[in-house]
């Protein structure tokens, strides 16, 4: 599998070959900027003047994080053009515009989204952002909606999950979310200082057999196609009242606003902060709670980082309320569409049922993401870049709230309960345990 690299000094004549793309930029006047920091792809943002711009991402034939010894196939392209395909259709508003997916060079074209901020350094410097956990949500709902039995008929349904296979990423998820960091591992890492929580974590048999159930379902529960990775650093956001194009947005994105110039958090009710879910690679039919769960242990990883920063106490409320906001705009969006379901014979203690089992699962899923970015390999700057002392309280606080993230814990795995109660407890746990670290 041979295939050119894109470069910026390339980049020019490969946009001249894809004629489709020439109402976004002009090959002739372009100025391209590398903006990959992520851990697998390289990333161009193409810009021509008075044009709205392209970013083109490509598939690297190996893990970047780590280089070319560790080899991954440049397929998952293919999975990401898929689920934008669908995003586009099911959720328009909350994904970037899809321009199209060039299979030779494992390169898809989506919306220039530079003047955007990545939800992730934006809460990262001490600012709030009411809205994107509505979005994240409600983009989850749409894509299992869409994606699932609720939205596909049978025949269709199977269909889909056969020809969705993402298998190296899946791969990926499996070993890095879900197994090394519950064991020792050579790839493994922490602050020596937080080596007896890790072992406690790792001796806890009533927690690593719960994870041990999730893994299962990961690995067999085909039931939507999940965007695989839906953490903080996947959504953009920017104010809502910005309009299309530059705007108070286009000041966001060097040094943007911090807590003191964004100023205090909004009144309740308002949603000053639109989002866009991007980078669905790793997305795959699984389990339907994986993506709320991922996003919700982001949020719990960020509140992290607010309770021993400043201004802690307003920021760690926001985000502890926002874990169990991004599950009540999931269950509202699905409560809202369930009437339309392709098959009436699922009735509504159907649903009932389901929601309590994802409103679980989604607790569990939040707990495995908040232990692989502590103790796995693929960390998140939320939690690194804090000094040492503070990180490893942070760290210690999380670790012990994702153990009590499982059924049996939460609620005693009451079956009576509301399903955003369950989501509420888990965040009134990271809540707690913060508390004390502040
Ligand atoms: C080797 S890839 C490491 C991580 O980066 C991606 O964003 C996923 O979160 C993955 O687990
Ligand atoms: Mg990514």
């Amino acid at each position: 599998m041979s295939y050119e690299l894109l470069t910026p000094d390339n980049l020019a004549e490969y946009l001249k070959s894809q004629p489709h793309l020439h109402g976004a930029v002009d090959p002739d006047r372009l100025a391209v900027r590398e903006v990959g920091d992520g851990n697998l792809n390289l990333v161009f943002i193409c810009e021509s003047p008075g044009m709205p711009g392209l970013c083109i991402k490509q598939a690297l034939p190996y893990v970047r994080m780590v280089g070319p010894e560790w080899p991954l196939s440049p397929e998952r392209a293919c999975a990401e053009a898929r689920s934008y395909e669908v995003a586009s259709e099911a959720v328009p508003e909350l994904v970037p515009r899809f321009y199209g997916f060039d299979p030779d060079r494992y390169a898809l074209a989506i919306e220039n989204l530079s003047s955007w901020t990545v939800l992730r350094s934006l809460l990262n410097r001490g600012v709030p952002a009411p809205g994107a956990e509505i979005g994240a949500g409600t983009y989850a709902a749409r894509m299992v909606f869409a994606t699932s039995f609720m939205g596909l008929p049978s025949e269709k349904l199977r269909r889909q999950v056969c020809t969705s296979a993402n298998t190296d990423l899946c791969g990926i998820t499996e070993q890095l979310v879900l197994t090394e960091p519950f064991a020792d591992h050579p790839r493994n890492s922490f602050p020596v200082a937080l080596k007896p929580d890790v072992e406690q974590l790792h001796g806890d048999a009533g927690y690593t057999g719960y994870v041990q159930s999730l893994k299962h379902q990961f690995l067999t529960r085909s039931e939507a196609l999940v965007h695989g990775d839906l953490h903080t650093g996947s959504v953009m956001v920017r104010p809502a009242d910005s309009g299309s194009g530059g705007g108070p947005a286009a000041e966001m994105d060097e040094g943007g606003p911090t807590a003191r110039t964004a100023g205090a958090a909004p009144a309740k009710g308002e949603h000053p902060w639109t989002a866009k879910v991007f980078d669905p690679e790793f997305c795959f039919y699984g389990p339907a709670g994986v993506d709320v769960g991922m996003f919700v242990g982001n949020l719990a990883l960020a509140a992290g980082r607010a309770a021993v920063g400043d201004p802690a106490p307003e920021l760690v409320r926001w985000l502890v309320d926002a874990m169990t906001t991004t599950w009540t705009s999931f269950e509202a969006e699905l409560r809202r569409l369930w009437p339309t379901r392709v098959d009436a014979s699922f009735g509504d203690d159907f649903l009932e049922d389901w929601l309590l089992q994802t409103s679980y699962d989604v607790c569990g899923y939040a707990g495995c993401e908040i232990v692989r970015r502590i103790v796995g390999l693929a960390k998140v700057s939320d939690l690194e870049t804090l000094e040492e002392e503070s990180r490893v309280a942070a760290q210690a606080a999380l670790l012990s709230a994702a153990r009590k993230a499982t059924p049996r814990r939460l609620l005693g795995g009451r079956a009576s309960v509301a399903p955003a109660t369950v989501v509420s407890t888990l965040a009134g746990i990271v809540g707690s345990e913060l508390g004390d670290v502040g």
